[in-house]
């Protein structure tokens, strides 16, 4: 077995205890981060070009690369669905999905693991000054991707995160719960479909026996979460929207995935209760 050498021991014994880890620097912010700050500053100007707005934004600036969207989204939302789908697609962004490091981290925090990435479980996130719609309520990754139930979430931000943006939250050490059942609809937002719909069975409760933390980062920093922590969007009051990547990554030797073949969840097209009908609270609700 290889040594631990991406972490230090300390951080591989805090992420087993809190089922969160914030690593600052981790990424390389010219090589790593500029190229895909870069990308989605273009993809703004094509989706602009490809509506005939006019385009006059300044120059290229790493810390200003979403400038023009909020006042895009203001005057037209759709054109931030564009955004959103396109953004994926930047080659850059997808060389990070599979750093090298990525599946090293993974293998010091999953030891003897087989790490594979989640198909469709990657993305960037544009989280809204003052929208609902998709921000993410308490939850537990698993439900929303299944793969295996030892999974991880690379989470790291593209702009400086600050207390106004709405830093997500997690609930340190809430792991330890095991998989809990959920809702998979919700009554309180019946427009919200598929992952988006799932809703943690006895929220307020759960969450209400754990601390919580929402940690402040910026560009280069990762925040790794266990499939199994509670974790939820906080809420943007700020100006700007809070830009976020994803990377999810699974272990193709945990017994659960093994037994149900590594099934996506929604994004795969599959009924998450058809595999864990166990996990579905629905009959709870009227
Ligand atoms: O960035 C957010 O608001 C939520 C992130 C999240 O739930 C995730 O990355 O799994
Ligand atoms: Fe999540």
């Amino acid at each position: 077995m290889q040594e631990s050498r991406l972490l230090s021991t300390a951080q591989v014994e805090e992420f087993r205890e809190q089922g969160v880890l914030v690593v600052q620097g981790f990424y390389d912010l010219e090589a790593d981060i500029l190229p895909i700050q870069r990308g989605i500053h273009q993809l703004i100007g094509q989706v602009m070009k490809r509506h005939g707005l006019p385009d006059r934004r300044a120059p290229f600036r790493p810390e200003s690369f979403d400038e023009g969207y909020v006042e895009m989204i203001r005057a037209n939302r759709a054109l931030g669905g564009e955004v959103y789908d396109a953004v994926k697609q930047i080659p850059a962004f997808i060389r990070l999905l599979g750093l090298p490091q990525h599946e090293d981290v993974f293998r010091e925090l999953r030891k003897n693991s087989i790490p594979g990435i989640a198909a469709g479980g990657y993305g960037i996130r544009i989280d809204n000054p003052n929208e609902e719609k998709f921000r993410a309520p308490w939850h537990q990754e698993y439900p929303a991707q299944l793969r295996s139930l030892d999974g991880l979430v690379f989470w790291s931000p593209l702009v400086s995160v600050t207390e106004a943006l709405g830093p997500v939250r997690f609930c340190p050490g809430s792991h330890r719960l095991g998989p809990l059942p959920v809702y998979t609809r919700d009554p309180e937002n019946p427009d919200k479909a598929g992952a988006y719909a799932l809703r943690l069975k006895d929220e307020q409760k759960l969450v209400a026996r754990y601390p919580q933390i929402a940690p402040l980062t910026g560009p280069g920093d990762l925040v790794i979460i266990d499939f199994l922590t509670l974790h939820a969007s906080g809420h943007n009051r700020g100006e700007r929207s809070r830009w976020s990547m994803q990377f999810r990554y699974f272990n193709f030797d945990e017994p659960c995935g093994l037994r149900h073949g590594w099934r996506g969840s929604y994004a795969a097209g599959v009924d998450f209760v058809k595999i864990h009908p166990e996990l579905c609270a629905d009959e709870d609700l009227s």
